[in-house]
């Protein structure tokens, strides 16, 4: 996503500087091109800067975090140093959780949250291919982020990214991270793409179940959406049929999954309503076991 993001900003014109950890650096070719593909094919190549994480050498004014879940706190651990009460800090991760940790801890910064739905992979370092189109829902997580929510907004439009302002991103996020904590996990636990789950037997049952588990813990918690969960996820799925899901990409290619923010909040939040999760619970616990 990060790199997405990055390919579509330059495309703009914006400058953009590329944070990566340290023994990545060398994956990097000297030219510093980043290369986009449009999900119709057309590419599309521009300069970047690549710096190792730890040394930008300057005062960050706008920080946008794209690493998984599970990276946010040590990135910002080593980034402290060089962000201000002014740096803007827009968060992309999937699932629910790190976006309150970090309001929480710069309660002062304009901080901002998304939740998106393109899809998008790596063929290679610096050169991303955008799989599918989608949208990004992008919204305040802290009053600093409230008073200048437009100018940001503005500021941030790029070719191909589709974005809308909301006021209640929670909302959004929870959304997002129902849907995905339906397809994701049994995505890695059937090693299959999202639209293999629609197999009229015993995936797509187990899809029904997670999604009727979820759907309670999106009522209880005042979130459920107008049409009813399991058709918005068949929806998805079907919509996404060719795509392996993030959370496959990550456990086929040896890197920590973001369930624990995805399924594991949702199992904690059915705790505080006393609600049975036992279908996500056994999955959760088969995918620790196996991964
Ligand atoms: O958001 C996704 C993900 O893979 O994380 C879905 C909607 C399942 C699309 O692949």
């Amino acid at each position: 996503m990060g790199c997405l993001w990055a390919a579509r900003l330059r495309e703009k014109g914006h400058s953009c500087t590329l944070l990566v950890q340290s023994e990545r650096l060398n994956q990097y070719s000297k030219s510093n091109l980043v290369s986009y593909t449009s999900p119709d094919q057309v590419p599309s190549h521009n300069t970047i800067e690549v710096k190792v994480i730890d040394s930008p050498e300057q005062v960050i004014n706008n920080l946008i975090i794209a690493t998984k879940a599970g990276g946010v706190e040590s990135v910002l651990d080593t980034l402290k140093p060089w962000i201000k009460n002014t740096t803007r800090i827009l968060l992309l991760q999937n699932g629910m959780g790190t976006q309150h940790q970090v309001a929480q801890a710069f309660p002062e910064n304009p901080i901002w949250a998304a939740s998106i739905t393109d899809g998008a992979w790596l063929k290679s370092p610096l050169n991303v291919q955008h799989a599918g189109y989608g949208q990004t829902f992008i919204g305040p997580m802290t009053a600093a982020a409230e008073a200048i929510n437009d100018e940001f907004y503005r500021s941030l439009q790029a070719p191909a990214l589709s974005l809308e302002p909301v006021d209640n991103i929670e909302h959004k996020l929870w959304l997002k991270l129902a849907i995905n904590s339906c397809v994701n996990g049994l995505t890695v636990l059937y090693r299959c793409r999202n639209g293999e789950l629609l197999d009229g037997g015993e995936r797509e049952q187990h899809l029904q179940a997670l999604c009727r588990e979820t759907a309670q813990v999106l009522q209880a918690a005042g979130y459920l959406p107008e049409q009813p969960l399991l058709s918005l996820v068949t929806q998805v799925a079907a919509a996404t049929g060719n795509n392996y899901s993030s959370s496959y990409q990550d456990a086929t290619n040896n890197r920590p999954t973001e369930l624990a923010w995805i399924n594991g909040v949702l199992i904690k939040e059915a705790t505080k309503y006393g609600l049975d999760v036992s279908a996500h619970k056994a999955l959760m616990r088969t995918l620790n076991e196996a991964y």
